[in-house]
């Protein structure tokens, strides 16, 4: 029920990862606090860490906050967590946000990428680091992350407090999410004309051939539309 309705969602979900008291519900509040929008009370009663927001860049994606990662996480936990963190597999973009002012932030990243993993996040899934905590940083070593984060892909420095930083992150968030889209093919019964039609809609068809049973098409989609379409009766 829960993923049948979200999945008529038409917009993006970002899913807020990372070790514990990274700063992944701070981010959440700031965005969500601001203005709540009126899709939310689809949510708020289905799940209340998952939030309509609109990003400051006007773009309406569903964020959703999950419980932090710890180190030496027990397997049977990890277990349990799997219901919860169904929604990092499903959603079109990961920011693994990171505290990047604490003295063991490259273990509890290591940590983090490694369960994602045991959840089945595969390397093509696309993740954003976030260098949360910004504002705690000494001027050199702030500035000497800034220069490492500018120099890696998809990755930025800011603050969940203060904001500094957030309005690039958020700007590339809103770019990726756009403009990534993948080529595939689709096979497609006669019966499904309905499905045919809203491919064209999207203007998201590439080519297409009548076969014995149906199309073949080849389309050119976000994982949005993607999405979508999966969700069409
Ligand atoms: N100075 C500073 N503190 C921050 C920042 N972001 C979060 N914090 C603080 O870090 C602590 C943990 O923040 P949370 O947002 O609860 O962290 P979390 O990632 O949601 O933690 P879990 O839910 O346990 O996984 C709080 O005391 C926040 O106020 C930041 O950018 N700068
Ligand atoms: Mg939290």
């Amino acid at each position: 029920m829960h993923r049948a309705a979200r999945r008529k969602v038409p917009f993006p979900v970002i899913a807020l990862v990372g070790y514990t008291n990274a700063g992944k519900s701070t981010l959440f509040n700031k965005l969500t606090g601001a203005e709540v929008l009126a899709k939310d009370m689809l949510f708020a009663t289905l799940d209340p860490t998952m939030r309509a927001v609109r990003l400051p860049t006007g773009k309406e994606v569903i964020l959703s906050d999950t419980v932090g990662f710890i180190s030496d996480l027990p397997t049977q936990l990890v277990a349990a967590f799997r219901a919860t963190l169904e929604e990092v597999l499903e959603a079109d973009l990961i920011v693994h946000v990171r505290d990047i002012a604490h003295p063991e932030t490259e273990e509890q990243a290591r940590n983090v990428r490694d369960i994602l993993a045991d959840l089945g996040v595969t390397s093509d899934a696309q993740v954003m680091e976030l260098w949360n905590k910004a504002d705690l940083l000494p001027d050199n070593q702030r500035t000497a992350l800034f220069d490492r984060a500018c120099r890696q892909e998809g990755v930025f420095l800011g603050s969940a407090i203060t904001g500094e930083g957030l309005e690039t992150f958020f700007s590339e968030i809103t770019r990726q999410l756009d403009d990534t889209r993948h080529q595939e093919d689709l096979q497609l019964k006669f019966s499904e004309g309905r499905k045919r039609a809203w491919l064209y809609q999207q203007s998201i068809v590439l080519d297409e051939r009548e076969t014995e049973t149906g199309y073949w098409l080849v389309v050119n989609w976000t994982d949005r539309q993607k999405q979508e379409f999966r969700s069409l009766d």
